[in-house]
């Protein structure tokens, strides 16, 4: 089987109510970018990536939409086979594993289709059906943290992510006390994230005033460096974010015991292929990790899903979706939803998503 056909959309995702706001990013809309695959034999692969817009990350949507119209001449008449796919794509384009991920989740669409299985089996099984998702509080206002954190645990989240950085630390500090308070009997787990917002000073001050409450301290300040400085002196676990920019730094910061886990995202690593690598690697350090993406549709929250049912329960962080933040599915009967604080596993062969393509428009490009 191989790609006879690469399409490529980009569709606005607009961020519903309040804007999603971050230590360095305020969101209210993101293009997202689709690639269609179209086999020798007439089978459709669908992959999504969303950048949470140009400074979350050393990516963009433009940049997304470029780097696979570079690649993709080269990509047609190529085996529809994932690990073959990736070499061709390193072979094309140095980097740009945000773009590459894309098109390797289409491939296993395909694949999957192509074999009556779904994406989960051809990543080696699910261990579970339904995997657990968190909520992200975004920076506001303490109150209403403190009222939104109440809420999401009474929507059955068993996980909260709150965020900080960007503001007085003073602040940070007396929110997540705060939401602690309000939330410790009800059995959720928080994290805390930085987004890079934090300076060294304040992580430590930030970790040492909340002593009481137990968090795992999401990439809090900018650089490799900075972590490796607090690392010693955090009373807190330290997981990584945005600092693990490919495979190879997550390996360094497994083996040199920089952090105790990881916020990951698919895209970021290049998609499914290399982060079933990361899920085989953090299981042989025993360490805990999300599986999620930036942002983006029912495609990419599939591929969460069918990667996070793969990764042993106990070492599953949790998968977060930007579905209770935008409006809408891909496809009105279908789609990937959060259900009391969870997600089931989408069924059906590939990733088990048919999006209805009317909704993107004509292609920005087409290829093969
Ligand atoms: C909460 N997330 C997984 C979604 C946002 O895109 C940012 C991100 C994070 O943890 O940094
Ligand atoms: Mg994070």
């Amino acid at each position: 089987m191989i790609i006879k056909e690469i399409h490529l959309f980009q569709h606005e995702l607009p961020v519903k109510g309040r804007a999603y706001t971050m230590a360095r990013a305020e969101i209210r809309a993101l293009r997202t970018v689709l690639v269609k695959i179209v086999t020798d034999g007439g089978l459709v692969g669908w992959g999504e990536t969303c950048p949470l817009g140009p400074t979350y990350a050393a990516a963009h949507s433009g940049g997304a939409v470029a780097a696979i119209a570079e690649m993709a001449p080269g990509l047609v008449g190529t085996e529809v086979l994932p690990l073959t796919l990736q070499r061709k794509m390193d072979g094309l384009l140095n980097g740009h594993n945000y773009a590459k991920a894309a098109l390797d989740i289409a491939a296993f669409d395909a694949l999957g289709r192509h074999l009556g299985l779904g994406v989960a089996d051809l990543l080696g099984g699910a261990a579970a059906q339904r995997v657990p998702s968190y909520y992200a509080l975004g920076i506001a206002a303490p109150d209403d943290t403190v009222r939104m954190a109440q809420e999401k645990c009474g929507e059955g989240y068993p996980r909260l992510q709150i965020k900080v950085g960007g503001r007085d630390v003073e602040i940070d500090v007396a929110v997540v006390r705060k939401v602690w308070e309000k939330v410790k009997d009800r059995g959720v787990r928080l994290a805390v994230d930085g987004n890079r917002g934090l300076t060294t000073g304040d992580t430590l001050r930030l970790s040492r005033a909340c002593q009481a409450v137990p968090f795992v301290l999401e990439q809090p300040c900018n650089s490799l460096e900075e972590l490796r400085q607090i690392r010693s002196q955090l009373g807190h676990p330290l997981y990584m974010d945005e600092n693990a920019v490919d495979l190879a730094t997550a390996i360094s910061a497994m083996g040199t015991g920089l952090v105790d886990g990881f916020g990951m995202k698919l895209t970021r690593l290049g998609g499914l292929q290399p982060m079933s690598a990361f899920r085989d690697l953090c299981a042989a350090r025993n360490l805990r990790h999300t599986c999620d993406d930036s942002w983006g549709g029912d495609i990419i929250a599939a591929a969460c899903v069918h990667l996070a049912a793969t990764v042993q329960p106990r070492l599953l962080e949790g998968v977060w979706i930007a579905q209770p933040y935008i409006e809408g599915h891909y496809n009105p009967e279908g789609g990937v939803k959060i259900d009391e604080g969870h997600i089931n596993l989408p069924q059906g062969p590939g990733l088990g998503v048919s999006p209805d393509e009317s909704l993107f428009g004509a292609p920005v490009a087409s290829f093969g």
